[in-house]
């Protein structure tokens, strides 16, 4: 199996020269895509190349994923792996990625498990969050949504290629596939400080994942699924409105006026919940056959 490692760079000057060495004994190609740098990263990457390491530039910044587009088309293994040109990623789990993806699975996530003290604590939160909330939309318990260490064979990226620009890409990606039924398997990985400036912008790019979660989630969803799960919106917004007037008759005349309120609001959530949760499920099952009808196809 030959492996391309995928490696897009935008002012890694620090990083990037110990990054190659390390991964250069893991990967057959390694392709650096440098991203219209405004430091010495281009030049460094140049000084790099050879048979195995190859080069290729934007010459005005795209964003990452662009990166990752360009950098996957012009790679030739069987195996992709995309790894960020910080120094937070060990090379040493490929072997890992590698067997994982010999068993069978479709996407194989380096999950930031061990000394995640190295992600400030901000970004812990939110990579809690929204991979609690993917785990939700998609069914699977995922711990690490957002890891920029993947692997997947070559041909799989049309499939889970998403909509976005910059680092909210990752997420939906993961979401993607765990909602189209693809297995996905975690290692539990160290995370090491970065080296060099971050380029994450925790609120904006925590903004962005949220409402790309959501969309990929609805995007993603079956049509029986979204049939089931939409009449669930009026059952909510109606029970908030009947939980509201209740509310306020409680609190400005000191009791309730139309009794049976809290109890239509009270009904009408959970009937909302409850048909969220259907139509999850509905989905759920509808995906797993559509999967094996791929398999035995
Ligand atoms: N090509 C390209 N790469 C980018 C761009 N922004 C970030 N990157 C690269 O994408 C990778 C991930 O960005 P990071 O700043 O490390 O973001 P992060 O890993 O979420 O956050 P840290 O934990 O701070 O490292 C790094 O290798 C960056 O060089 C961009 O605009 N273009
Ligand atoms: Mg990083």
């Amino acid at each position: 199996m030959k492996i391309s490692l995928v490696i897009p760079a935008f002012n890694e000057e620090k990083a990037l020269k110990a990054v190659i060495s390390e991964y250069e004994p893991y990967a057959d190609e390694i392709i650096i895509v440098d991203d219209g740098s405004s430091d010495s990263t281009c030049r460094i990457a140049e000084s790099l190349t050879d048979g195995k390491v190859r080069l290729f530039r934007h010459e005005k910044n795209q964003g990452k994923v662009a990166a990752l587009r360009t950098g996957v088309t012009h790679s030739s293994g069987d195996i992709v792996i995309f790894t960020d040109a910080d120094c937070t990623y060990p090379a040493r789990y490929i072997p890992d990625f590698l067997e994982k993806i010999e068993a069978g699975y479709d996407l194989v996530l380096g999950s930031r498990q061990i000394r995640t003290e190295n992600i400030p604590l901000f970004n812990r939160l939110g990579n809690f969050i929204f991979s609690s909330l993917a785990a939700y939309i998609s069914g699977k318990t995922i711990v690490d949504s957002q890891t920029g260490f993947r692997a997947f064979r070559r041909e799989m990226f049309a499939k889970f290629d998403v909509d976005a620009k910059s680092l909210e890409f990752e997420t939906k990606m993961t979401v993607r596939a765990a909602k189209l039924g693809y297995k996905i398997a975690e290692v539990p990985i160290e995370y090491r400080e970065r080296v060099g400036i971050s380029k994450l912008r925790p609120v904006r790019d925590g903004f962005k994942m949220f409402f790309g979660l959501l969309t990929v989630a609805w995007n993603e969803t079956s049509p029986l699924g979204k049939m089931i799960m939409f009449p669930s919106a009026i059952f909510i917004l109606l029970g908030l409105g009947f939980g509201l007037v209740a509310l306020y008759e409680r609190f400005t005349v000191y009791y309730l006026v139309n009794e049976y309120y809290p109890l239509i609001a009270v009904f009408s959530i959970l009937l909302g919940i409850q048909l969220i949760s259907i139509g999850l499920i509905v989905d759920y099952l509808t995906k797993k056959l559509d999967r094996l009808e791929e398999k035995l196809s």
